[in-house]
């Protein structure tokens, strides 16, 4: 990319579009035991989603009409046109549809790369079917999180043509519509025990791969970052610096165990700061990027206190923007200046603290 967005001048703070997904409102079955919480409709996952002032909401494309794989596609069409009108009534837009590839018996040993090309076939298809409910429900971009693409044993798939049969779906996709733009959620681990494609570097080295670049992106999201010993900031400035940073997944996760979705900068506030300050001083959201936050509701929560991981999330993304933006830089760049590290990171913390001096 040519035309890298402008560093933003301290005290220019940007505006944000933030969406969830309904499965961030969830009740709470794990691995481990049962739901502790009943379910939520969609039409009241829209309201709160406007109440806490969050601006639209992220689909699986089940989510939108589920059991699909048993519809028409006058009848999937037909159901996903309600979900609009719901979001409209809302006031709320739909960020993205994401393919649900990790449920059906199809692709119990990947999706684009199963080793059955009967099974590889469904999941292009169900993939054209998902853009189509994205021009339905007025999503211009659709998002890849590749959850199965990858081996429980390595000697079981050829890596190699892993990549390219992801390049191939991707092709698909994209001659599928020729307005749809492609985000690919990298995540190293979990379900399968090696993705092929692990981390935000590989996601952007696959997009310059496929027939159509500039429609294919890159969504970073924190927990996968730490997941791949990453830092999510970094990640950030990695897809940022090569234009390819279209959508974030913010949470937390407290280092090398299951995926935690925490709430946004619950383990390590100073990580969750690096996050908001790359993508506010690199324009990040200027051109309609949505902010995500990808958190789960605790297991303990009881059902009247289900949404509080989103409320806190949002909050803890303003009041960091707000550190940002008050960021004494002339002080940062004079200690930089002088090498004085050991100053910096103490100045970095009371300002995180609220500590003056
Ligand atoms: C998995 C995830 C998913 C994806 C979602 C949309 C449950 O670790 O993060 O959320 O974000 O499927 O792509
Ligand atoms: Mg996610």
């Amino acid at each position: 990319m040519d035309s890298q967005p402008a560093y933003t001048p301290p005290g220019a703070k940007g505006e944000y579009r933030f969406s969830f997904g309904p499965w961030n409102i969830d009740e709470g079955a794990d691995p481990f035991g049962p739901p502790v919480r009943q379910p939520v409709a969609m039409a009241e996952k829209m309201r709160v989603c406007r109440e806490l002032g969050f601006h639209g909401m992220q689909f699986h494309d089940d989510d939108a009409v589920p059991e699909l794989d048993t519809k028409s596609a006058a009848e999937i069409g037909r159901q996903a046109r309600q979900v609009r009108r719901l979001l409209e009534d809302a006031g709320l837009e739909a960020e993205f549809v994401a393919p649900r590839l990790w449920f059906s018996p199809c692709t119990i040993d990947g999706a684009y790369t199963s080793n059955d090309p009967q099974c590889r076939q469904y999941a292009v298809d169900r993939s054209r079917t998902a853009i189509d409910i994205a021009n339905e429900l007025g999503a211009r971009t659709l998002v890849l999180w590749l959850a199965r693409e990858g081996s429980y044993i390595r000697e079981s798939k050829n890596p190699r043509v892993e990549v390219l049969q992801i390049r191939d779906a991707i092709d698909a996709m994209l001659a599928h519509d020729p307005q749809i733009t492609i985000l690919i959620e990298p995540k190293p681990n979990e379900p399968v025990d090696s993705a092929i494609i692990p981390t935000i570097g590989h996601a952007v080295g696959l997009a310059y791969l496929t027939a159509d670049p500039a429609r294919v992106g890159c969504l970073v999201e924190t927990a996968h970052s730490i997941l791949a010993g990453l830092d999510p900031a970094d990640d950030m400035a990695y897809g940022l610096a090569h234009g390819k940073l279209r959508s974030v997944h913010l949470n937390d996760q407290g280092g090398l165990k299951f995926d935690q979705d925490k709430s946004f900068g619950s383990y390590n506030l100073r990580r969750a700061f690096n996050q908001v300050r790359v993508l506010e001083e690199y324009g990040y959201g200027r051109n309609g990027e949505w902010v995500g936050l990808d958190v789960k509701v605790m297991r303990t929560q009881k059902q009247d206190a289900n949404t509080k991981h989103l409320r806190n999330s949002l909050a803890m993304f303003k009041a960091l923007l707000d550190k940002v933006v008050s960021l004494d830089r002339e002080r940062e760049a004079e200690l930089i200046r002088e090498r004085d590290y050991e100053e910096l990171d103490r100045y970095l913390l009371h300002h995180l603290l609220g500590i003056a001096g």
